[in-house]
């Protein structure tokens, strides 16, 4: 069959500020809380920034923009999706007044997008919370959290409302019941953390992203601004009904995110899981109003399924955040994140069914190691055949749900060009299209290759999806 996109589907690629801007301390830039980390979300965080931390020089997008942003409009990129990091804008995140020459840095790569006709996807908190904010408030736990982010997102809105079209308030916001730190700004220890505390900073985090929907659309009447969350379809691991409820609520939990999102309120299921809890979360009164401005769209990232059973000893996968339980049909790359093409077909015909709101896949991706190869003409390139399998068969089932009746705004594929990973901080899982010369002992000359796979997504986005 003949693929058909729909004519203004919006093709582009994906990134995030700390994974690949580098100048993690130029132009006034505050530290965020990916500056101490220097090992992947997971491990230790340490005092001060060190050396062997990846994002402090990334791929250096800060001063390579314009040759990046050209690669990416050979391409033929309609969207670009980037972060905005927030201690460029605000260093410390609690000053009045923002940092003019991290503004003006985000004027330059929208003007150089647009000098190519590509729209900016611009995502307002991905991981990068200012380091002060964290430490001195404990990140989202603490009301005064929605101040400071108001008082960023009116900032932002207000100086490039002519140039940002489409925006997404917090990456990922469900991660947050697994990554606390990275997700939530949280400095209380994952093991010192209460539940209450958990889903205190959630309910903040979900009145402020409700509150940049609302002022964003009264700064911006035509924009267009969307949640984003991990989207992960679970499968019970047997038929059993306990199994099968299992897998229900797992998936249903990752869900009330969006729930809220959308549907402007909690769900009903949320007062028993609440009660079932022992939380009991503090509302402000003009929280219930501010719920109420709902989102444009609904983004996503997706890289997996997973299982549950009942049987929780069984729990031993692997994933984006959350881990679950392996799936016997199904392989897995190498860091152990289960492939399953289909299950985007699953997933999105799901959040269609129960929203009924445009969809945007804004993460999609295979984590591979790459070999930098000489080619037969004396080009330096990967072979990443594997690659273009992985996104062919993903974009195949995308354009399934497309016909099964979704409306998809537009696929943004995970890391466009090789950034440093979010959960390994390390330059060897590399998602890109194009190759950047720089690995995980601090070699590397930092110049970019075109990998098979850029020509490949070239000719997909060149006949709108017609030669996957
Ligand atoms: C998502 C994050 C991204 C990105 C991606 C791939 O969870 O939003 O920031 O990194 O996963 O993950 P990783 O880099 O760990 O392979």
């Amino acid at each position: 069959m003949i693929k058909q996109f729909p004519d203004n589907f919006l093709w582009g690629g994906a990134t995030a500020a700390n994974q690949f801007e580098g100048a993690y301390n130029e132009d006034g830039k505050g530290l965020s809380i990916q500056d101490i980390l220097p090992k992947g979300i997971l491990a230790p965080l340490t005092d001060e920034p060190t050396d062997d931390n990846m994002k402090l020089i990334g791929i250096d997008f800060y001063h390579r923009y314009k040759e990046d942003i050209k690669l990416f409009a050979e391409m033929g990129f309609k969207v670009f999706r980037l972060s905005i990091a927030w201690s460029r804008i605000f260093p410390k995140g609690d000053e009045l007044e923002p940092n003019e020459a991290g503004l003006a840095f985000y004027d330059r790569v929208f003007d150089e997008c647009h000098k190519y006709g590509i729209e900016p996807l611009v995502t307002i908190s991905h991981y990068e919370t200012p380091l002060h904010l964290a430490k001195a408030y404990d990140g989202w736990i603490n009301r005064k959290m929605i101040v400071f982010f108001e008082r960023y997102v009116r900032t932002i809105f207000t100086r490039y409302k002519d140039k940002v079209k489409y925006w997404l308030t917090f990456n990922e916001i469900n991660s947050i019941i697994h990554a606390p730190y990275i997700s939530g700004g949280i400095w209380t220890p994952k093991e010192a953390l209460e539940e209450k505390e958990l889903y205190q900073a959630i309910h903040h985090e979900l009145v402020a992203s409700a509150l940049a929907t609302k002022i964003g659309h009264e700064i911006m009447p035509e924009a267009k601004i969307g949640c984003m969350i991990i989207a992960i379809p679970v499968y019970p691991l047997t038929c059993h009904p306990d199994d099968a409820f299992k897998a229900f609520e797992t998936e249903r939990e990752n869900m009330l995110f969006a729930d809220v999102h959308v549907r402007g309120k909690y769900p009903a299921y949320a007062k028993r899981m609440f009660a079932e809890k022992g939380i009991q979360i503090d509302w402000d009164e003009s929280d219930e109003e501010i719920l109420k401005n709902t989102v444009d769209f609904i983004s996503f990232s997706y890289y997996m399924s997973t299982c549950d059973t009942l049987d929780q000893s069984k729990k031993n996968g692997k994933g984006n955040i959350m881990g679950g339980v392996k799936n016997p049909y199904l392989d897995a790359s190498e860091w152990g994140w289960q492939i399953d093409p289909k299950g985007l077909r699953l997933i999105m015909n799901k959040l269609y069914d129960r929203y009924e709101k445009p969809l945007f896949i804004v993460e999609n991706g295979l984590g591979a190691c790459d070999e930098l190869i000489v080619d037969a003409q004396g080009n330096k390139t990967v072979i990443d055949d594997y690659r273009i399998d992985y996104l062919k068969q993903h974009l195949v089932q995308v354009h399934e749900a497309i016909h099964d009746g979704v409306q998809v705004m537009g696929y943004t594929s995970w890391g466009c060009i090789d950034l440093v990973s979010a959960s390994t901080a390390e330059l060897k899982k590399r998602y890109g299209y194009i190759f950047v010369d720089r690995y995980d002992d601090g070699s590397g000359t930092l110049e970019r290759y075109k990998k098979k796979s850029f020509y490949w997504y070239k000719k997909v986005i060149e006949t709108n999806g017609k030669a996957l």
